[in-house]
């Protein structure tokens, strides 16, 4: 037995060493990961190349994971590093791999197989499964009437599994993996009956719609479901958290609809007969035109796009209509307009075009100095269809109503005004259809969005890819984030 007064200091002493050890690995202890993405400054991110996660428009990288992951760096303070993956395999690999990119944001579903893999966040967006086949074949109802179908789906898909999962209770249905292609060479092939059917999320069908007017929904396969971002299994919670509660807020402050608005409405906006239409126009009807599109805004200095999204929303690319107020053509001219542009025939479609495109660059430049991109090309817009004088009157509403009369945002709530006495009595061009310019813009808005997606790479092979679709703009538009929403 030790004395006490023995006991106290070597008992003290060992107190001490264990202390001084304990802090000494508290200071050498590993970072965790959201530490360890500070101090790289950069935030690695991996994500597939497709227009539902991200992309390359008129403007460069673009797409919802896309916007959405690099709000989440700029909230960290980092830079943003995308790594793409040729097929969703390779995407779990390099989640493993030591030294890979910490976060997949690539319109993932929480599936068993991958909670063995990745760790998941909170959702983001709900999705249905559905199966797709082509207008005009008989339409399947149920997982019964996958038998005997041609089926492709992306290998290493949710939608792989949930096949792999009816197999097992109908051994007949059969199905091929893909790792070659994307959700949108899928569409396709049901599009040009190379399959009958295949299997995608209603986001992925609601933004690729517009391209394929064969395309259909047979059924929803299953409950819906979410889609999630991803951190490696072996990961401390530091990025998970901070991943949800950044998911969290978004939710709350309204960015999130927003994006979900920009990228997924078009179906929302143009319904889904709207969207067989528009995808029809675009292959039947744009080729014939988009040489003229193309020559007159190069000459005009104008993204061709932006000049045909104007078209397809004056005349849905026809040349011979004439609106109820004896506006006609394919550009929609009023005889007043066609005479100053030098247009004798508003019914030629070229003559048409190149009025169109040489007016929209007048009433361009027309336009106050104060209003600069992405608004000025906005306002432009809203002249073309109102006039000069009625958009200048919707600026001096929206001045002395103290909002900005250089922003779209501001000046597109005074417009409907000038169709109501009270407000357009005391205007000086009086009267005008001020809802009208509103619902021109925000369409062409739509139109001009679809129209730069279409010349996507991975659509390459397609036919709308095929119909030529790949000049680039000349008049730059900011980036859609910078884009004040619709
Ligand atoms: C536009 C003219 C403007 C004109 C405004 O009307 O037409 N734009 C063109 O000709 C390209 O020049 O402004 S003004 O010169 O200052 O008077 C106002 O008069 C055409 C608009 C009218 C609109 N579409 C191009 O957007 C139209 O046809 N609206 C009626 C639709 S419906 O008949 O009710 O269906």
């Amino acid at each position: 037995m030790f004395p006490q007064s023995d006991f106290r200091p070597r008992c003290a002493k060992w107190l001490i060493a264990t202390g001084l050890f304990l802090m000494l690995s508290a200071c050498v202890d590993k970072p965790t990961t959201l530490e360890r993405v500070k101090e790289d400054g950069v935030l690695r991110v991996i994500t597939r190349n497709s227009p539902a996660t991200y992309f390359q428009d008129r403007n460069g990288e673009t797409g919802f994971e896309y916007e959405l992951v690099k709000r989440f760096a700029e909230d960290l303070g980092v830079e943003l590093k995308i790594e793409t993956s040729d097929n969703l395999d390779e995407l779990f690999d390099q989640m493993q791999k030591p030294g890979g990119p910490v976060l997949a944001a690539a319109g993932l579903i929480d599936t068993e197989q991958r909670k063995k893999q990745v760790r998941f966040s909170h959702p983001y967006l709900d999705v249905t499964p559905q199966v797709i086949y082509r207008n005009g074949q008989s339409r399947p109802t149920d997982a019964g009437d996958l038998v005997g179908k041609r089926i492709t789906v992306l290998k290493g898909s949710s939608h792989a599994e949930q096949l792999a999962a009816l197999k097992l209770k109908n051994p007949a249905i059969e199905y091929e993996e893909s790792d070659a292609v994307e959700v949108v060479d899928l569409l396709r092939m049901v599009d040009e009956g190379q399959i009958d059917l295949t299997l995608v999320d209603s986001n992925e069908l609601a933004m690729n719609q517009v391209y394929f007017p064969n395309v259909r929904v047979a059924f929803d396969l299953g409950e819906g479901r979410q889609q999630r971002w991803a951190v490696a299994l072996g990961e401390d919670n530091s990025l998970i958290n901070e991943i949800n509660s950044f998911l969290d807020k978004v939710q709350k402050n309204g960015m999130l609809q927003r994006l979900k608005d920009r990228y997924y409405g078009h179906v929302d906006v143009l319904g889904y007969v709207g969207a067989y239409t528009f995808a029809q126009h675009l292959q039947e009807r744009l080729p014939k035109y988009e040489k003229h599109f193309q020559t007159f805004a190069k000459k005009e200095q104008v993204d061709w796009r932006l000049l045909a999204a104007i078209g397809y929303q004056e005349s849905m690319w026809q040349p011979s209509v004439t609106s109820k107020t004896g506006v006609r053509g394919l550009m929609m001219l009023t005889q007043n307009t066609a005479q100053a542009m030098g247009v004798s025939n508003r019914l030629d479609a070229k003559q048409s075009i190149q009025g169109g495109a040489k007016y929209f660059a007048y009433v361009k430049d027309q336009l106050d100095d104060k209003i600069k991109e992405p608004d000025r090309t906005w306002f432009a817009l809203a002249s073309y269809n109102i006039g000069g004088g009625h958009l200048d009157d919707a600026r001096k509403l929206a001045e002395n109503e103290g909002l900005n009369p250089n922003k779209w945002l501001d000046v597109k709530k005074m417009l409907p005004r000038l169709s109501q006495k009270k407000w357009y009595s005391k205007t000086r061009y009086g009267y005008a259809r001020g809802g009208e310019p509103v619902s021109f813009v925000a369409n062409i808005r739509r139109y001009y969005d679809i129209l730069t997606w279409v010349n996507q790479p991975q659509l390459e092979g397609s036919q709308v890819a095929e119909s030529n679709l790949h000049v680039p703009g000349v008049n730059k538009v900011k980036p859609p984030e910078d884009n004040p929403p619709l």
